[in-house]
């Protein structure tokens, strides 16, 4: 597909209006919401991310790029969100102390609500006093953090070891995200389970709700 193509170019270039059109187009070739987010969406920040890593794009333009795909997922929001679903239970996300990537939770909060489940975003840089106070506040079913960074990503812990020390961590099930984590880490850190991806997240948040 061509325009798939030049979508990668637009959200490469930053260009939000240009995004916005092409998800709208794709749309109206009967394109499911799901298809224009992971490959025109997510599969064009997979390349952005490349040339990040390698220094041939900096963070001005990266966030350009981000807004863009923002743009797009607004879009896509509402058609992702609307389900028959039955209700699933109450999912409590957020991303780490010291980490403001969100995109990647904002996908899995989306998919989320399209599988049935509520969710409660408490958005970015979350301290381990405003996890507690928000499960305290929500009472979730699963508390899910997200983390993008090698250096943020160890935050999680700290939040797990709270939750057992005040008495109730077995009481909510953990899952946690984000592209540098693995199996082991999440283990290590004592979540529930990794989530590679929103579906995968979408999965596992349905087999531990049964
Ligand atoms: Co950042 N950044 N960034 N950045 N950034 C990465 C993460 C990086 C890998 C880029 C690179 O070098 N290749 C690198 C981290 C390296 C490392 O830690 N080893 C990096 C860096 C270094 C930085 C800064 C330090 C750069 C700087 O300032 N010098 C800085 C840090 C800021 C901070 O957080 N304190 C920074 C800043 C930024 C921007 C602001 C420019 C922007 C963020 C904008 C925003 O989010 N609003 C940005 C972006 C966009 C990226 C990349 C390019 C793309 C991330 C993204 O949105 N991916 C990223 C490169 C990469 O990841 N390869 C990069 C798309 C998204 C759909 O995927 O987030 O992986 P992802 O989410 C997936 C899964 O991981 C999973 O499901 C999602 C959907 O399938 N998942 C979960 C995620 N969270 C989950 C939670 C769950 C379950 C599943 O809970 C249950």
């Amino acid at each position: 597909e061509d325009l798939v193509e030049q979508m990668h170019n637009d959200l490469y270039d930053g260009l939000r209006e240009e995004v916005e059109e092409g998800t709208n187009i794709l749309l109206e070739r009967g394109w499911t919401p799901y298809d224009v987010l992971t490959q025109a969406l997510v599969e064009g920040m997979r390349i952005v991310g490349e040339d990040f890593r390698d220094g041939i794009l900096f963070v001005p333009e990266v966030l350009l790029s981000a807004n863009a795909m923002k743009a797009g997922m607004t879009i896509l929001r509402p058609l992702l969100a609307a389900t028959d679903a039955p209700k699933q239970g109450k999912l409590l996300i957020g991303t780490v102390k010291g980490d403001i990537h969100d995109i990647g939770k904002n996908l899995v909060g989306m998919m989320m609500e399209g599988a049935g489940f509520e969710v409660i975003d408490i958005g970015i840089n979350n301290p381990v006093e405003s996890y507690l106070a928000a499960i305290e506040e929500h009472k979730p079913d699963i508390l899910g953090m997200s983390a993008l960074l090698t250096t943020t990503m160890p935050y999680m812990k700290v939040v797990i070891d709270a939750m057992a020390e005040k008495g109730i961590r077995d009481d909510y099930v953990v899952l946690v995200g984000g592209a540098p984590l693995n199996e082991d880490f999440g283990k290590a850190v004592g979540a529930d389970a990794y989530c590679r991806d929103a579906a995968i997240t979408v999965e596992m948040a349905k087999d531990f709700m049964q």
